[in-house]
């Protein structure tokens, strides 16, 4: 019997995010066995009371709800984890604060920037820990961006770049709304691949390179009708199927971002590079444990990009994993933020992204919406502490 701390895990939500959370809460004791918090996985929630069951049982969890509310109530858990679609992320985080609960919310905080601002309001009066699951940060090569670039290498930066490309939305047959499309339904999501994709991309952005100060956008909404699931009936697309907008940071460098789910052959092509006065650096998720480099310094002859393997036990989180030069994936971010989440209750420290640093992403992700709107500049707003 382990004398560790418990955490008790009260999950919503039982499709792709439930699975990546789920994992991370199984997997993190045995990666990170120092941690001195353990989370035990409570009761998971969803309103069909079959797939709950089958999912509780797949994934460990020791009790069922289909209720919500029933969950939120119980005083057997202290952290409610919400993997739901964005239209309940508001309600659900606001009730589980007013419960006292720690929360760990899916990305994006919220569809709206005042969804969000009220989701933060609650937070902060109830005094809570929380998170939201920017996950992309916690993999190592990206981790390792991070430190080069807090490490003044590129010198003064001149320009960022991104890109979050996806090609499975194409077909004009598909419907939208319900199980697996709500992402196509805009009162559900709140937007499209601005607050699904590039959400992640200024997300990363902003923490590798400060705040974002105003931007200049367009979407396009390619598939102007499509079924909805629910009610059966052709109906409006209200997402953008496709966005693009360029900005200017707080310290001078301008960024440049495209984010589609119309590139055919693309499945999760998440890309960014830094361009900096001394050195480059440039990362891929579809080789996720590779981070080029590109120093000015080094001697001409054999100056060029360097493909850094982040597979080393002194590279971030590899320590915990296996032995040099064996890479890890995808799910392995979110059992490093698990870890991270577990770590913050030890120390005190909030586990960034906080509800108030994802706010900041609402606030772009806001103003490139208004702005493709408008077709003008705006002003974002942003108070970038990270
Ligand atoms: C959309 O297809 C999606 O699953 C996003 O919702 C995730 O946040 C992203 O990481 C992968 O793509």
């Amino acid at each position: 019997m382990s004398n560790k701390k418990q955490l008790r895990i009260g999950l919503v939500g039982t499709g792709f995010m439930g699975r990546t959370h789920s994992n991370g809460y199984n997997r993190v004791g045995n990666f990170f066995p120092e941690l001195q918090v353990q989370p035990v996985l409570k009761a998971v929630c969803a309103r069909s009371e079959d797939k709950v069951k089958v999912f509780a049982e797949q994934w460990g969890y020791e009790s069922v709800e289909t209720d919500w509310k029933k969950l939120v109530a119980r005083n057997d858990i202290d952290a409610i984890d919400i993997c739901t679609p964005n239209d309940t992320h508001a309600e659900i985080a606001i009730a589980a604060a007013a419960a006292g609960k720690m929360i760990l919310c899916e990305k994006p905080l919220s569809r709206t920037l005042a969804e969000g601002q009220h989701m933060v309001d609650a937070i902060k009066k109830a005094n809570v820990a929380n998170t939201v699951w920017y996950n992309y940060r916690r993999l190592p090569a990206v981790t390792l961006a991070k430190q080069i670039v807090a490490s003044g290498k590129l010198g003064r930066i001149f320009h960022y770049r991104a890109n979050f490309l996806q090609d499975w939305t194409i077909s004009a047959d598909l419907p939208q709304g319900g199980t697996g499309l709500w992402r196509l339904d805009s009162d559900v999501a709140g937007s499209g691949v601005t607050g699904d994709l590039l959400a992640h991309c200024i997300d990363t952005a902003m923490w590798l390179n400060g705040g974002i100060k105003d931007v200049s956008a367009m979407t396009e909404t390619f598939i102007k009708d499509r079924v909805h699931q629910l009610t059966g009936k052709v109906q409006k697309v209200g997402i953008d199927d496709a966005c693009l907008f360029h900005c200017h940071f707080e310290n001078g460098s301008l960024g440049l971002f495209e984010s589609t789910r119309y590139a055919r052959g693309h499945k999760a092509l998440y890309t960014f590079e830094i361009n900096g006065e001394h050195a480059s650096i440039r990362w891929d998720l579809h080789d996720l444990n590779r981070l080029e480099y590109f120093d000015h310094k080094d001697d001409s002859i054999v100056r060029g990009w360097r493909s850094i393997h982040v597979t080393d036990g002194d590279q971030p989180y590899m320590d915990k994993w296996w032995v040099p030069g064996l890479g890890i994936g995808y799910e392995h971010s979110f059992v490093h933020q698990v870890a991270d989440f577990l770590k913050s209750l030890e120390t005190g420290q909030p586990c960034s992204p906080t509800f108030q640093e994802a706010l900041e992403t609402q606030k772009v992700c806001e103003a490139v919406i208004n702005s493709a709107n408008s077709r003008s500049w705006k002003d974002t707003g942003v108070d970038w502490k990270g």
